[in-house]
């Protein structure tokens, strides 16, 4: 990094809107989108914070010097006060300072009864990992919470010996913990027609990554005696009310799939399938099944409503591709990203994520002007196979408009294309496996927002 740019000047960035709006107008946002009119109201909004001297303070009094600056020179009320005791928290929350930083539902995406989406606000997330409470939700018939102490996995189909699991039983078995991504098959799924919705936590929030404990089925299906030779496949089947069934090749069943309880080091939250889901590493979330309670070995694909009626990709010549489950390489700058705005000319670090549902990622590269140039990103450890990996690279940005995008090359020689060139395989009608380029417009404002280019 060129640490004279830092010293020079380092820009301001308003990180994005939910950030400086009250959670009513938020939620109307989510709700209706962001209208011009909107989109005005925001920019009133956040300049008003930055006159109230909110959280850039310490940002400006960087650019001006220290000199009277009374945030530094006065001393603080919680300087001089006693603090909170221990009990007021027995389990910790963010502070109310971040209390905007949720996971939404889409502005586009229609709510249908109890089945949803909440989008996981990947503006406001450091690193690789997701914290708890802000993974992305994606239920067909809303969540549940069940009582571990009443919940059963069952082994039967193709096996010697059919088994039942308590909680109890599954959690005395060798464990394992390993990072890995969900991605929903449907992610970025709005922008094949080109919908352009406005931030990142829209085109790409239905993506995590967590670290998750919990013993390798191929361990469970050894215990069963299941016939892996004729038994290509496994059904999963969720214990919650949509009947949610996937069909799992007993390649993958023996390889890195996992049958989880732990998530970041406690137990799985119920909106992501306390007490114990699947995890089918690289492969699209709809399989990794929650409130998992029945694991079944077959010799055939089950074909089930989930697979034969939906994730299907509608191919230009009209053909339905089926089974398509790995989440190929792909990448997204997190910041800047839609919504947000640079206040001023001057360094930003451009900071983003990659992942490959086929292993590690190899390189990232960075162009500011559309794809003519590029440049290679740093990539921050760990990288780890089938889990993000974080970017970086320094940007100095000079006032003109700007074109950011990411190309992420995965280890298995796979590099993210252009709209233009997964158009042309895929066409414009599918919803599913979209890892093409994002491309995020800044405009001389300064304002930074979705655009598609070539
Ligand atoms: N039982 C059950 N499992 C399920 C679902 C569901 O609705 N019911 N949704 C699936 C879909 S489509 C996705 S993308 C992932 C989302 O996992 P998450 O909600 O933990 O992010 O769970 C999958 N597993
Ligand atoms: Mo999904």
């Amino acid at each position: 990094m060129n640490t004279n740019d830092l010293r020079l000047k380092l820009g301001r960035l308003k990180r994005a809107p939910e950030n400086f709006v009250s959670a009513e107008f938020a939620t109307e946002v989510s709700a209706n989108g962001i209208t011009e009119a909107r989109r005005g109201f925001l920019r009133n909004s956040f300049l008003a914070a930055v006159a109230a001297g909110a959280s850039t303070a310490s940002t400006l009094a960087f650019a001006q010097g220290s000199a009277g600056d009374p945030t530094i020179l006065d001393k603080q009320v919680w300087q001089t006060t006693l603090g909170q005791p221990v009990a007021a928290r027995p389990y910790g929350v963010p502070s109310k300072y971040e209390a905007n930083l949720q996971r939404r539902e889409s502005p586009g995406l229609t709510r249908v009864s109890a089945a949803s989406v909440s989008f996981a606000p990947l503006q406001g997330l450091f690193g690789i990992i997701t914290p708890n409470g802000l993974h992305f939700e994606r239920h067909h018939q809303g969540w549940v919470d069940i009582d571990p102490a009443k919940h059963r996995l069952m082994i039967n189909g193709m096996v010697k010996q059919e088994l039942v699991f308590t909680m109890e039983d599954l959690m005395r078995l060798p464990s394992v913990s390993r990072i890995h991504f969900i991605e929903c098959g449907a992610n970025t799924g709005m922008e094949w027609g080109n919908v352009a919705v406005p931030t990142v936590q829209y085109t790409h929030g239905m993506l995590s990554c967590c670290e998750f404990t919990g013993v390798p089925l191929s361990i469970l299906l050894d215990m069963a005696g299941a016939d892996t030779k004729k038994g290509k496949y496994i059904l999963a089947e969720g214990g919650d009310g949509s009947g949610m069934t996937r069909t799992i090749s007993m390649e993958m069943a023996l390889d890195d799939v996992l049958v989880v309880w732990g998530m970041n080091g406690e137990m799985l939250r119920p909106e992501n399938g306390y007490p114990l889901r699947l995890v089918v590493p690289g492969v699209q979330g709809v399989s990794s099944v929650k409130w998992l309670r029945r694991l079944e070995v077959g010799d055939m694909p089950y074909a089930t409503k989930d697979e034969a009626v939906h994730y299907m990709d509608l191919m230009p010549d009209g053909i339905h591709r089926q089974y398509t489950s790995i989440q190929e390489c792909k990448s997204v700058i997190t910041t800047p990203s839609g919504g947000q705005q640079l206040l001023e000319t001057g360094f930003y670090n451009i900071s983003g994520m990659a992942w490959s549902g086929r292993g590690k990622i190899k390189r990232v590269d960075v162009s500011v002007d559309g794809g003519r140039n590029w440049r290679e990103a740093r990539l921050e450890s760990p990288v780890l196979t089938k889990a993000i990996t974080r970017f970086n690279i320094d940007w100095v940005w000079d006032g003109k408009p700007a074109i950011l995008q990411s190309r992420a090359t995965d280890e298995t020689g796979h590099i993210q294309s252009s709209y233009r060139m997964l158009r042309e395989v895929r066409g414009t009608r599918s919803i599913y496996h979209n890892n093409a380029i994002q491309s995020w417009k800044v405009d001389t404002n300064g304002e930074v927002s979705n655009v598609q280019v070539g």
